[in-house]
């Protein structure tokens, strides 16, 4: 168990990255998929999803009905993709802009956003960066011809 500061846009961010969110709910379907038949039970979504998301016990039948589509008693990968991908969105209206601190199990999803989110704030400082070295650039050249007013 750890700790982490998420708000609404650690979610956000995490979701619309497709590759990696997909990547996520395949590991966090697999583990889930106790007998490994490539479909969650009802008992196999039940035992297993306080480790991706702490809710109540039972809310998690009104959830399995709800997004079990064709309503064969079983959730399959893309029933359970659109069902983690909703239980997100809602996470993240309820978490608002305020960062929130949280704690987390190491598999849960909220974990991989939130490490989503420290990787994203890499590659945004590093583009940072090569933004400003542009900006001085330009008005180098700028100051150059002495155009810096009228263009
Ligand atoms: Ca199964
Ligand atoms: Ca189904």
């Amino acid at each position: 168990m750890s700790v982490a500061m998420v708000n609404s846009s650690t979610v956000m961010e995490f979701i619309q990255d497709t590759e990696t969110f997909n990547s996520s709910i395949k590991e966090c379907f697999e583990m889930l998929d106790v007998d490994g038949n490539g479909m969650l039970s009802q008992r196999e979504l039940r035992d297993g999803f306080h480790r991706v998301f702490s809710l109540e016990y039972n809310l998690y039948d009104a959830i399995f009905k709800r997004f079990d589509e064709d309503q064969n008693g079983l959730i399959d990968p893309t029933e359970f993709r659109s069902l983690v991908r909703e239980l997100m969105l809602a996470m993240a209206r309820g978490f608002g802009d305020l960062p929130i601190l949280v704690a987390l199990e190491q598999d849960s999803l909220l974990m991989k956003a939130a490490q989503h989110e420290l990787a994203c704030l890499d590659v945004k400082r590093a583009r940072r960066k090569n933004s400003k070295k542009q900006k001085n650039v330009f008005f180098g050249v700028c100051l150059c011809c002495h155009k810096s007013k009228t263009s």
